[in-house]
């Protein structure tokens, strides 16, 4: 075991779950918005899918929560360092809402953006496959404003950025745009394993 005198911080222990650069928060769950938190109730939410789609269409509170219930289990990761094991977000997989409205052929990215005006920008095939999810319960519980309730998308997969709070629609297109953090000189696709943080780091934006 190698002591290091006056090191003060946690003790590194290697966590194979962990991107390069990343920290463990243990039980912190840090808030990070750009913008004050909106007082938004579930019957004034709802979610609009439209853009390159063949049947656009728009969810209610009641009509999503009426969806087959999906959960993610497992770590998130945040651009600024943080990692935080263990978290649980139910809701509804983001495939469920894709099969009703059948995404074109054309269609490569999706823009998320949030009731508050934040955006994101994501490549739709990160937003398939199960690995995305409509959430608005963490641990059991209805998510809390600060972190996105009543409902925001969840792409644990990539930076937690990606994952808008609020969250009141995603618009498919046949090119990649900058959301809100993107146009700020971050990582068009923010894959924490290639430590995608900054626009050039890492590969190419893809798999
Ligand atoms: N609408 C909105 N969504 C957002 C953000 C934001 O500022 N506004 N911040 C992003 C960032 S940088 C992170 S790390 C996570 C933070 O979520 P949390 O506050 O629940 O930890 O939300 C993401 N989604
Ligand atoms: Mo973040």
């Amino acid at each position: 075991m190698n002591i290091t005198r006056g090191f003060t911080g946690r003790p590194r222990v290697h966590n194979p779950g962990l991107p390069p650069g990343q920290y463990d928060a243990g039980d912190e769950w840090p808030v990070l918005s750009a913008e004050v938190t909106p007082d938004l109730a579930p019957a004034d939410w709802a979610l609009r899918i439209d853009g390159l789609v063949a049947q656009p269409r728009a969810w209610t509170w009641e009509q999503a929560r009426a969806l087959p219930a999906s959960a993610y289990e497992g770590a998130i990761h945040c651009v600024t360092g943080w990692s935080k094991f263990g978290v649980r977000f139910g809701g509804v997989s983001l495939d469920t809402f894709w099969d009703a409205v059948r995404p074109h052929g054309s269609a490569t990215h999706a823009v998320a953006y949030s009731h508050t005006g934040y955006t994101a920008n994501l490549p739709l095939a990160d937003l398939t496959g199960g690995r995305a999810w409509i959430a608005w319960e963490y641990d059991g519980r209805p998510l809390t404003p600060e972190h996105g309730g009543p409902v925001r998308l969840v792409v644990p997969h990539l930076y937690f950025w990606k994952s808008v709070k609020w969250i009141a629609g995603l618009r498919l297109l046949d090119h990649d745009e900058p959301g809100f953090w993107e146009g700020n000189g971050y990582h068009p696709r923010g894959n924490p394993w290639e430590e995608q943080r900054y626009s050039g780091d890492g590969d190419d934006g893809h798999d």
